[in-house]
């Protein structure tokens, strides 16, 4: 026996090398397409699935040695498919009505168990920038993700690409017509598909890519000179780089750079919800691993990043147009823990000044974390505490997570009572029974306080779990949700611990040794296990396994959220949600979790917003001033100045931390932060007018310089910056102690906002005085911003005059725009009670088109108008013909006022 093995082994050894010699010598690493994936590769591991073995000559240790660090994604192969590995060919060939159909087939299995050798390819030409490539089992239908997106019948007449596809072994190639660059190319590996593993590899265009959420990453990302490997399984955990989080949304967007060529920009996306991994290589390629549904993968030809990002809404859904009162100040804590630190709290806002429109309350304000209840011993008078911010024009929002107690005496608790006769609980496999786990529910307040999180859940409560996509378990909550909303008029609903989260891995009785709870491949996730923190993938769903549906939890609970608010407010809803995925944004904000109060983690959160406003949830803020540890004054000060250019800005802080809303700082840290407050109020009509272009014309309303100057090769992932809309640069001060910020002006003109001055270097970095009482934000020449005289609150202020500041461009023209409503209404736009205001400035004249005036409730009025950039001294100011005296021009920095 021995014997025999030893001569087998001299067999495959010399056929090993026979392979190698003849299709295993990939001169560049960078080609070598991983065909190990799973942990604990070995040579012989490697040479019985037919594949190659050549260890990397370096130091790196194995691919995939290292999991538990996540680390290992880094290193090159040293298991990769040789050229004949068997890949499928086509059989047939037909043309259709959307495109072409192909089948193909493959002779042989190879190494993953259920492969599917007969498969349907279906090519979509969907509009003339959009392509659809489906591949599925051409006999029996396979999960597939529950989004509505666009059934596109016929195929487009003109197409900026072109596809083609080689018949043995098969694969597909797609290039863009005016430039013949590749967009998509298939052949570079072979293409796996068994019913739990599915694999195929892409040639990139560049290795310069954007998006993959949701990960703690710099927003560019460079695989010139590296290996990354991506997963994507929602997961509750602080952001930390190289650890698949909240939300997953496989999604890019991937420069294409020529020389001497604009750059242009083209986008995938890949519509599955299943674990996946996604890796990206140097040659360059990505290469998509999924463990589930089918592959259907889209691609957005751009040409601009926009246009790629307005083809992916197209798919996805495009973002709710918030309230408008949601763009005011928000303030929250972990840990009020009674009224009278929430009042404290809510005087000393008021007593200091600020603007602010929102206060929030979390879980600490619940009876025993039971949902949709209030504490009424500790904060008693809660629901007049929020009647009365209502009379002020201040807004309340709670939170609801979705663990439901199961422990509550029968009768008492009619969340669980009627959820359970509805049946609107997730069960477990095979049963009606629904899956039980363990979140805060039950767990007295005392203990949360003592909470130590590595302790916490020798305490905590038994729960299960709604179904949200069962349309009953829609009107349950809609149900409770309104039976508390008579007991406290709360304006929206913080949706937390939707991954959805469970301190007991998988259930409280395990889960089961299925292939769905232990698939024969599991992509990189934290923890190494798919129930790690979470349910069973094997507990159902009305739609689905939570294996096929995890990732859309949260989803599904936004969805149901918004909808229960529209119902029971019958005003525009606000929700915030932590978990996400693609079309999130048509339902909720968001935010992006538990980060910490550091330098670092405040710097993170610029690639965070610009990459959810990529992934269509624009309104989007980290917690201000940082959730974990515990912050710092300075820190805190510069947090809440780049907080007041977020999207979403709410300060928020963990259990046991001092308390760190701007009224609890020195007088000097409070006029700071008093001054960015204003500075966002004094813009909210221009964040909401960008809302609503985004919400109507798949606009984001923060982005990445790069999107706006992609030929200034030197912006590429710069992400220590961003622009609003087009017009306004942030630049932060993210650095302690630092008194300068190394910023970028791209080349254009630009003036300081506010003072109006303008920026005599552009073109290149400049070191811009940052002194702690200080953000650099500049205004670009061209755009007309709509302003508004701040009031205490946004409702409060919606009476102020407008002032126009308009930034002329080098050759004094400049336009704008300007969105009102009453800010609330569901339907404004389908009832047309809304002002659409043009502004155009044009050799001097200054014309304010009204496009919509339908809305009348309150009127608008116009107070000072601010020129910038003036070449001449001004002398004269006319209005609708008349001469006006009351104007002002200050001569060294060429700004006239005019009120
Ligand atoms: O297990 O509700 O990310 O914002 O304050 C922690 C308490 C649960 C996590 C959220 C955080 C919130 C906290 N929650």
């Amino acid at each position: 026996m021995a014997h025999f093995y030893v001569v087998k082994c001299i067999v495959m050894l010399f056929f090993v090398y026979y392979v190698c010699a003849q299709q295993c010598d990939h001169t560049v690493e960078a080609a070598r397409f991983d065909c190990h994936p799973e942990p604990f590769v070995s040579q012989h591991k490697c040479l019985t699935r037919k594949c190659c073995w050549k260890p990397v000559s370096s130091l790196i240790t194995p691919a995939n040695k290292n999991r538990s660090t996540n680390s290992f994604g880094e290193n090159v192969p040293w298991c990769y498919y040789p050229r004949d590995f068997p890949m499928y060919q086509i059989k047939t060939n037909e043309s259709t009505a959307f495109g072409q159909r192909l089948t193909i087939v493959k002779q042989q299995s190879t190494y993953m168990p259920n492969e599917i050798l007969h498969l349907t390819v279906d090519l979509l030409y969907e509009t003339s920038q959009r392509f659809r490539l489906r591949i599925y089992d051409s006999t029996n239908k396979r999960f597939e993700v529950p989004l509505p997106v666009p059934v596109v019948e016929t195929k487009a007449n003109a197409t900026d690409y072109e596809v083609s596809f080689s018949q043995a072994p098969f694969a597909i190639l797609v290039k863009r017509k005016s430039t013949g660059l590749t967009l998509f190319d298939s052949s570079v590996s072979p293409l796996i598909y068994a019913d739990q593993f599915i694999k195929f590899s892409s040639r990139l265009s560049s290795s310069f890519l954007y998006g993959f959420g949701e990960h703690q990453q710099p927003l560019l990302i460079n695989v010139t000179n590296e290996w990354k490997k991506l997963t994507f399984w929602t997961r509750d955990f602080p952001p930390t780089q190289q650890v698949n989080l909240y939300g997953v949304h496989p999604f890019h967007i991937n420069v294409e750079m020529k020389s001497n060529s604009p750059t242009n920009f083209h986008g995938h996306f890949f519509l599955n919800s299943n674990a996946m991994d996604i890796d990206l290589q140097p040659l360059p390629a990505i290469t998509y691993t999924t463990i589930g549904g089918i592959i259907d993968l889209y691609l957005f030809t751009g040409a601009t990043a926009q246009d790629v990002i307005q083809q992916y809404w197209d798919v996805i859904g495009k973002p709710a147009m918030p309230p408008y009162w949601s763009l005011g100040f928000h303030l929250c804590r972990y840990g009020y823990n009674n009224i009278d630190n929430l009042r404290a709290v809510i005087q000393r806002m008021h007593d200091s000044e600020f603007p602010y429109d929102v206060q929030w309350t979390d879980i600490d304000a619940m009876l025993s974390h039971l949902d949709f209840t209030y504490d009424q011993t500790q904060f008693t008078g809660l629901p007049d505490l929020v009647r009365s911010f209502h009379s002020e024009g201040k807004h309340y929002v709670n939170i609801i997570d979705p663990g439901i107690s199961k422990t509550q005496p029968s009768g008492t608790y009619p969340p669980y009572d009627d959820g359970l006769k509805r049946a609107i609980f997730m069960t477990k496999f095979n049963s009606t029974e629904p899956i039980t786990g363990k979140v805060w529910p039950g767990m007295n307040r005392r203990w949360a306080r003592l909470v130590d999180s590595h302790h916490y859940f020798l305490h905590l409560g038994l729960t299960v779990f709604p179904d949200f996509t069962n349309a009953s378990t829609i009107d349950w909550w809609t149900n409770i949700t309104g039976t508390f909303h008579d007991t406290i008029p709360f304006d929206g609903i913080w949706i937390d611990m939707n991954e959805p989260s469970n301190f007991v891995d998988g259930s409280h009785d395990g889960c089961t040794d299925n292939s769905l709870d232990k698939p024969p491949f599991i992509p990189h996730v934290l923890g190494d296990s798919l129930s790690a923190k979470t349910l069973c993938p094997s507990a159902q769903h009305a739609l689905s396994f939570h294996y096929n549906l995890h990732n859309m939890y949260g989803y599904f609970e936004a969805k149901a959220t918004n909808l229960a608010l529209k119902t029971i407010r019958r005003k525009r809803p606000f929700v915030l949600s932590r978990s996400s995925f693609p079309g999130s944004g048509q339902y909720t904000a968001h935010w992006t979790g538990d980060n910490r109060a550091t330098h670092e983690d405040m710097y993170f959160s610029i690639p965070a917003i610009l990459s959810f406003n990529m992934f269509g949830i624009p309104n989007v803020g980290a917690d201000i001033c940082g959730f974990e540890l515990e912050t710092t004054e300075e820190l805190c000060t510069r947090w809440m100045q780049l907080g007041a250019f977020y999207p979403f800005m709410r300060n928020h802080n963990d259990l046991g931390h001092r308390d760190q809303d701007p009224a609890v700082f020195s007088w000097t840290a409070q006029q700071i932060m008093k001054q960015a407050l204003l500075m966002r109020y004094s813009l909210a009509p221009f964040w909401y007018t960008l809302h609503h272009q985004a919400a109507m014309t798949s606009r984001t309303l923060v982005q990445p310089l790069h999107f706006e100057f992609p030929n200034e090769d030197i912006t590429l992932g710069i992400d220590r910056q961003f622009l609003i809309g087009r017009a306004i640069l942030v630049s932060p001060n993210l650095v302690s102690k630092a008194t300068t910020v190394h910023a970028y002006i791209p080349q254009d003109v630009w003036y300081q906002f506010p003072s109006g001055i303008k920026m005599k270097v552009v073109g290149t970095f400049t070191d811009l005085d940052a002194p702690l009482d200080k953000i650099n934000v500049h205004v670009r020449g061209g755009f007309i911003i709509p302003m508004q005289i701040p009031g205490a609150n946004l409702m409060t202020g919606r009476g102020n005059p407008f002032t126009l500041l308009v930034a002329q461009s080098a050759s004094g023209n400049a336009t704008g725009n300007l969105y009102w409503d009453d800010g609330d209404s569901i339907d404004s736009i389908e009832t047309k009670a809304y002002n659409y205001l043009e502004f155009s400035l044009v050799s001097g004249v200054l014309t304010i088109n009204a496009i919509v005036g339908s809305y009348k409730d309150s009127p608008m009025r116009l107070g000072i108008v601010q020129v910038l950039g003036f070449s001449k001294a001004v002398t004269s100011v006319t209005v609708n013909g008349n001469d006006h005296r009351d104007f002002f021009y200050n001569i060294p920095d060429q700004v006239c006022s005019s009120s």
